[in-house]
């Protein structure tokens, strides 16, 4: 049993948790040390390097992944990334081409496998990481169970080390040597008809389909005062507010400017991003109030008015922030739709998944269902979410309902004391 795997720095089940200090598993090595040539495939194939600037280079990642990446269990979905969101997710400040590592078959130049790494800066029990993040791991259906893959793992860790960078944070829905957080998925129905129809879920027992469209129909509009899409402008404030979050957690990721640019500017069907301006939302509540002091009768504005209640409980307009922003929440999702395999009507499945999120004053709960309003009402079928973070603190209320399958987080030559965290404790997302 892990014949690759056991062979490798990574912690392994055998680590007995009272020995275990943090810092990396290997003897530091230098790049010269590094081997210099890449690792022999058999002999039909090529190493090649993927430019997923061409359109026709990202045309052929985005085939591979959409024929051949992860399924559920039962084979009814499969990841569908688009080409707009494999530029995206495979190209943030610093990302080098040669660690966008494709197999071709040698003669017909086909596409038949993949790995990915970018630059990311770790943080575990507080210590700075610099690491890679390694995702799209894919062997072509065919050539599956033929060792394919841990020659594509050595050789993009050669490539990386060549640049002087010795650890990896990677996940996975199969369990390795050796967990460092075991996370659930969450799933909230925007359109359980379809979410039936297509039997990702089903009618419960006792329910008619007019009861559960009612059960998870959402708001017209979002509730959350002064919540507008984030603007170039906001970058700073943004930058500043998601590190101060996410230094909390045990195991998570410190964000630049340029970073938070590239991952959070909103891109459509690829990354949304709303910040919570509280000078907007005082804005909003003067404007209501003259115009309510306008247009109706004196005694009228109370039971007219329900938004000007909650603004003014939210907190958002008495930030004590340092900073001179006026920014003091954020939400994110990025759209990963899945193809549904087989079925006569459907052939996608439209999907947000929760990205990084700062409440600040607003309650989580209340930014998590404008969250929801805004997914539904831009047409997604279902909202996913993790139990990491603070996620469970509102999973429950806003009616996600827990899926199938864990998904399994791992550092590469890396150990962590005190692991496997508990989701709470985790607070690194990965595409
Ligand atoms: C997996 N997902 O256990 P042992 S996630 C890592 N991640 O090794 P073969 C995996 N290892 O047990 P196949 C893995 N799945 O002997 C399997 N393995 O030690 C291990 N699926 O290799 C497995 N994408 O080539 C075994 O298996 C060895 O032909 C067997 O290929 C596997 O992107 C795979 O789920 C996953 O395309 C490519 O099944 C194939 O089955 C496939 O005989 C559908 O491999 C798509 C899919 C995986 C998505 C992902 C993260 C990958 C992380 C890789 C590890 C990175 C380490 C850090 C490197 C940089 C270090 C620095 C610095
Ligand atoms: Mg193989």
């Amino acid at each position: 049993k892990y014949a690759f795997w056991g062979s490798q720095p990574v912690m392994q089940f055998s680590d007995e948790a009272k020995d275990v200090e943090d810092g990396p598993i290997d003897a530091p090595k230098t790049v010269e040390e590094v081997r210099k040539e890449p690792y022999t495939l058999p002999s039909s194939f090529v190493w090649c390097e993927c430019n997923i600037n061409d359109p026709h280079e990202v045309q052929e990642v985005y085939t591979l992944l959409h024929n051949n990446y992860v399924e559920d269990d039962d084979a009814m979905f499969r990841f569908n990334y688009s080409p707009e969101f494999l530029q995206w997710a495979l190209q943030p400040p610093g990302y080098q081409r040669d660690w966008h590592v494709g197999v071709r078959v040698k003669g017909s130049n086909k596409l038949v496998a993949f790995i990915s790494g970018i630059p990311a800066s770790i943080r575990a029990n507080g210590k700075p990481v610099p690491a890679v993040e390694i995702n799209f791991l894919c062997v072509l259906k065919k050539l599956r169970s033929k060792r394919l893959a841990p020659v594509l793992i050595k050789e993009i860790t050669r490539r990386v080390n060549l640049r002087g960078i010795w650890q990896a944070a990677y996940t996975a829905g199969v369990v390795l040597p050796r967990p460092v957080c075991g996370c659930r998925y969450w799933h909230r129905s925007l359109n359980p008809k379809k979410l039936i129809e297509v039997r990702f879920s089903s009618l419960q027992p006792r329910m008619t389909m007019a009861r559960t469209i009612k059960l998870y129909r959402l708001p017209a509009s979002t509730t959350t005062p002064g919540l507008r899409p984030m603007e170039a402008h906001d970058t700073a404030a943004v930058t500043e507010l998601l590190n101060g979050h996410l230094a909390q957690f045990k195991l998570t990721q410190h964000f630049s400017e340029d970073e938070v640019a590239h991952w959070f500017l909103p891109q459509p069907l690829v990354v949304d991003t709303y910040v919570v301006d509280s000078q907007l939302a005082q804005q909003q509540q003067q404007q209501q109030q003259s115009s309510e002091a306008q247009q109706l009768p004196a005694g009228a504005a109370d039971a007219a008015a329900p938004s000007s209640s909650s603004s003014s409980s939210n907190g958002a307009g008495s930030s004590s922030s340092s900073s001179s922003s006026s920014i003091v929440s954020v939400v994110s999702f990025y759209t990963l739709p899945s193809s549904v395999l087989g079925h006569e009507e459907h052939n996608e499945l439209r999907a947000a998944y929760m990205f990084y999120t700062v409440p600040g004053p607003t309650p989580l709960t209340q930014l998590m269902q404008d969250a929801l309003t805004l997914a539904a009402g831009k047409g997604y079928d279902v909202f996913n979410a993790l139990d990491l973070m603070d996620n469970a603190s509102f999973l429950k209320e806003l009616k996600f309902g827990i899926g199938d399958g864990a998904l399994q987080y791992y550092l590469y030559n890396w150990r962590m004391a005190n692991t496997p965290l508990q989701p709470k404790e985790l607070g690194l997302i990965l595409l």
